[in-house]
C-alpha cells in the first residue's frame, strides 16, 4: 500500500507568512494533482503552543536564525509561527481537504521541536503516523511540501529509517535557504539515504 504525505502546507509557511518560503503557494496545485492519485493521503501539521522553545522570542538576546541548544541537540531559532488554533498554523484552504485521511501534528512539545512528521527531534516521542502507515500496510510513502531543507527532509530520512520505500515529488517541496545550498544539500542528502526524486 501506497500513501502521500503533505508536509506542513500552513499559511505561516507561504509568502506573506512570518516564516515563508520562497514561492511556497505553488506547491499547493501540485499537492492537489497528486492527492488524487492516493488512497491514503497524509497531511502533517506544524503545531505550537505559543511559547514554543524554537521561537526566537522566547529567548533572551537571541535572533531569528541563532543556534541554540536545547535538550543537547542544535536548534535554530525561527520567528513565531504555526501557533496552535491560529489562522497562519492553518492548511491552506485551496487544498482538497476532502482527500486527506489523516492530519498529524507535531511540534506541540513546548521544549522540542519536531521536524520530521514521525518523530520529535530527539527521537523519543512518536506523532502516530508510523503506527497510523503500519496498521494500513503501507511500505511506500510519497512526500512533498515545506520546507525541503526541514520538515520535509527529516520526514524522509525517517521514513528510509522505517524500512518504507520513499520518495520525493521535487516540484512539490519548496525550502528556507537559510544558509545558499541548503536546499540542495538536503536533496543530495535524501537522495545519498535512498530517497528516490520524481
Ligand atoms: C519547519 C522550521 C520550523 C518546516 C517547521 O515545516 O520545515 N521549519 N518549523
Ligand atoms: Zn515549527
Amino acid at each position: 500500500m501506497k500513501a502521500l504525505i503533505l508536509v506542513d502546507l500552513q499559511y505561516d509557511f507561504l509568502p506573506g507568512g512570518p516564516l515563508a518560503v520562497s514561492q511556497g503557494d505553488q506547491v499547493i496545485s501540485v499537492a492537489n494533482e497528486w492527492m488524487h492519485r492516493f488512497e491514503l493521503v497524509i497531511a502533517t501539521q506544524d503545531w505550537h503552543p505559543e511559547n514554543h522553545k524554537s521561537f526566537a522570542s522566547q529567548h533572551d538576546h537571541k535572533q531569528i536564525g541563532d543556534v541554540i541548544e536545547l535538550r543537547g541537540l542544535e536548534q535554530v531559532l525561527w520567528p513565531d509561527h504555526c501557533v496552535q488554533g491560529t489562522p497562519g498554523a492553518e492548511l491552506h484552504a485551496d487544498l482538497h481537504t476532502d482527500r486527506i485521511t489523516r492530519v498529524l501534528h507535531k511540534g506541540t512539545d513546548t521544549n522540542i521541536d519536531s521536524y520530521s512528521g514521525f518523530f520529535n527531534n530527539c527521537h523519543q516521542h512518536s506523532t502516530g503516523l508510523a503506527e497510523y502507515l503500519k496498521q494500513r500496510a503501507v511500505n511506500e510513502v510519497v512526500i512533498m511540501g515545506l520546507a525541503t531543507d526541514y520538515c520535509v527532509k527529516y520526514t524522509a530520512l525517517d521514513a528510509i529509517k522505517l524500512g518504507l520505500k520513499t520518495s520525493l515529488i521535487r516540484e512539490g517541496c519548496r525550502g528556507v535557504n537559510l544558509n545558499p545550498g541548503d536546499v540542495q544539500r538536503a536533496c543530495d542528502e535524501m537522495q545519498a539515504a535512498g530517497v528516490t526524486h520524481i
